[in-house]
């Protein structure tokens, strides 16, 4: 899907601002085909919990509705006008003056729909419902439940199966944009690198809605200078002496797709696109052929009132910051993130792994690994949950949204399932497959491992390219107690080396809970000193080890979690707070990550 620009043949009207807002109280029906009798205020992108000052509001779990008027000018209306937005979370029905157009389900990848049908001349309604719920068949799982009050009145209760706290509303921007009546649908961009000629074959595929006698692809350079041209929805364009797209040093060609009829252009679209070969060959991650070391972050996308809507100055901001401390990736934990920010990681170099939302597809737990050893585990997980038919479809949207940014390297199909219980490979096998198969730029594919995922436990490690790791030796076990966690974490380690000795290992999360402004002199649990004295002590285990290809540390910033006894206001690992103000311990790993380079 492509993502909507203005270019000569195409105009893009934002719908971002405030909007209309209200919950549905499921007690009396809700007219589509009236405005929306409230006067809340709402703005948009952004989720709406925080935004209202109201508990009501920020707790509720079920539906709510959003509305706004928009004009199409009249010199638009024999254009082809869709629809679109950026994300929905997790469920919309979008209602042009009191019309269905579209419903979608999947609250961090696009929809559109055409809407000219269902325009008039002047102000059009533009009413969408939402739905927050999350339960054992959509992703990320939610454990739901609901129960009817004294009145009748249905109450619903979403319990997070997930750490992180479910935002939800119109999270990305909703925007009109118009093609003429012939365009241009997609546009796929492979491209194949011959490193020792220093060139490379570039493969453009071109979907069309509607007719052209002719479509013309032209790659132009970053001035914009055309290299190569050809005719036809499959090109093939060589780029000899090629400017590669590098970590933290991007250069961005351009497709230029045109679609002509009677040899005058019609609807033209411009894809940006880097040339970098991603490879995983004995033990090692090779970006262009050099071995590349992950030095970055879990994140999430989440600030104050915004919640998890797209805040750009953040997203800036945020890459700017790991810049500063020579971070070169991160990791799109745990749902894909807005397309302006892949964009954005295409223009700087910032290398992604780029996440589905499979994130609490794990129904019991346990820290004792003895008791999984001894297969004495008892986990109905891949029995209850109905999660395969979500999974596939994020897996399809999510490559079919992110399939041509250089910036993404690897996709993650799963975060901290029970990868360890029965049926877990035959859930996970033919998702990989899927990937594989769709993604037209065969990427390396990885789920991200739970702690009781370990070399004996783990039932899927064949399906990964990387092993990726999530541990937390030293916070969750071994709390404060850094040295039986440091030998716990060069076991470990050296025990995936040995078992797989041709896959490279990672670390996608390890981390402490740390109060910003709590110090002790003993360096005890939640102290800044104890964040400092735990990477240290990772650090120092992760340089012993050959395949060991990347630390990704939980989390960037601190960040908004539900209620619970293990939680202050948040999720507190962060190394940032979530005001992104510096804890003691990026001194020490800007020190660290900048005496590293990112090839070689
Ligand atoms: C994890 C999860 C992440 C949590 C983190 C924690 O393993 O993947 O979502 O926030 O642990 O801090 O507990």
């Amino acid at each position: 899907m492509l993502y909507p620009i203005s270019t000569d043949s195409r105009v893009v009207m934002d719908l971002s601002g405030v909007w209309k807002f209200m919950i549905d109280d499921e007690v009396k029906e809700v007219d589509v085909n009236q405005p929306l009798p409230t006067g809340e205020p709402m703005a948009v992108p952004a989720s709406f919990n925080d935004q209202a000052v109201s508990a009501e509001i920020r707790q509720h779990s079920g539906y709510v509705w959003y509305e706004r008027e928009f004009t199409v000018a009249k010199a638009l209306r024999d254009e082809r006008l869709v629809l679109r937005f950026g994300s929905a979370t997790h469920e919309a029905w979008v209602y042009v003056n009191g019309k269905l157009v579209a419903q979608h389900k999947g609250g961090f990848t696009p929809f559109e729909a055409e809407i000219n049908e269902f325009l008039v001349p002047g102000a059009n309604r533009l009413t969408v419902r939402v739905s927050n719920l999350l339960d054992y068949t959509a992703l990320p799982v939610g454990n739901y439940s609901e129960k009817t009050d004294e009145n009748g009145k249905i109450i619903r209760k979403v319990d997070e199966n997930f750490d992180f706290f479910n935002y939800a509303g119109l999270h990305r921007p909703v925007k009109i944009y118009s093609t003429p009546v012939n365009y241009i649908e997609d546009i796929t961009i492979v491209p194949n690198v011959d490193l020792a000629a220093n060139k490379a074959e570039v493969q453009v595929s071109v979907k069309t809605g509607g007719n052209f006698d002719e479509v013309r692809v032209t790659i132009l350079d970053e001035q914009g200078i055309t290299i190569a041209q050809a005719s036809g929805t499959d090109v093939n364009a060589v780029i000899e002496n090629v400017h590669l797209w590098q970590p933290l040093n991007a250069y961005l060609y351009r497709a230029k797709v045109e679609g002509l009829n009677n040899g005058e252009v019609e609807d033209v679209y411009e894809e940006q696109f880097g040339v970098r070969k991603i490879e995983v060959k004995g033990g090692k991650f090779l970006i262009n052929g050099e071995p590349f070391y992950f030095k970055g972050f879990g994140k999430h996308e989440d600030t104050h009132v915004r919640g998890r809507g797209l805040d750009e100055v953040y997203n800036v901001h945020d890459i700017n910051l790991m810049k500063a401390m020579g971070a070169n990736s991160f990791r799109t934990s745990h749902y894909p993130y807005s397309e302006e920010m892949m964009r954005l990681c295409d223009r700087e170099g910032i290398v992604v792994i780029d996440e589905t939302p499979a994130v609490g597809l794990m129904l019991s737990f346990t820290f004792d690994v003895s008791i999984l050893e001894k297969g004495d585990f008892e986990d109905d997980t891949w029995e209850k949950l109905r999660t395969a038919e979500a999974h596939q479809q994020v897996i399809r949207e999510l490559i079919d949204r992110d399939k041509n940014h250089a910036c993404v390297v690897m996709w993650s199909i799963a975060n901290e399932a029970a990868t360890y219980s029965k049926g877990s490979y035959e859930y996970f096998e033919p998702l990989f497959n899927l990937a594989r198969e769709l993604d037209p730029q065969k990427r390396p594919c990885t789920y991200v491992g739970i702690m009781m995922a370990t070399p004996k436990t783990d039932k899927c490690t064949d399906l990964v390219d990387v092993i990726a790791l999530n541990r937390y030796y030293g916070w969750y076990v071994q709390h404060g107690d850094l040295k039986t966690a440091e030998e716990k974490t060069r076991e470990e380690l050296l025990e995936w080396q040995e078992k797989y000795p041709d896959k490279p290992i990672m670390y996608t999360e390890y981390g402490a809970d740390t109060v910003a402004g709590f110090h002790s002199a003993l360096g005890e649990p939640f102290s800044e000193e104890y964040q400092e004295d735990y990477y240290r002590m990772n650090s120092k285990v992760f340089d012993e080890i050959p395949n060991f290809v990347g630390e990704q540390l939980w989390n960037f910033a601190d960040f908004q979690t539900k209620f619970g006894i293990m939680r202050v206001q948040g999720n507190k690992k962060g190394i940032f707070t979530r005001a992104r103000e510096p804890k003691m311990v990026v001194r020490y790993l800007s020190e660290r990550w900048n005496g590293i380079p990112n090839l070689g």
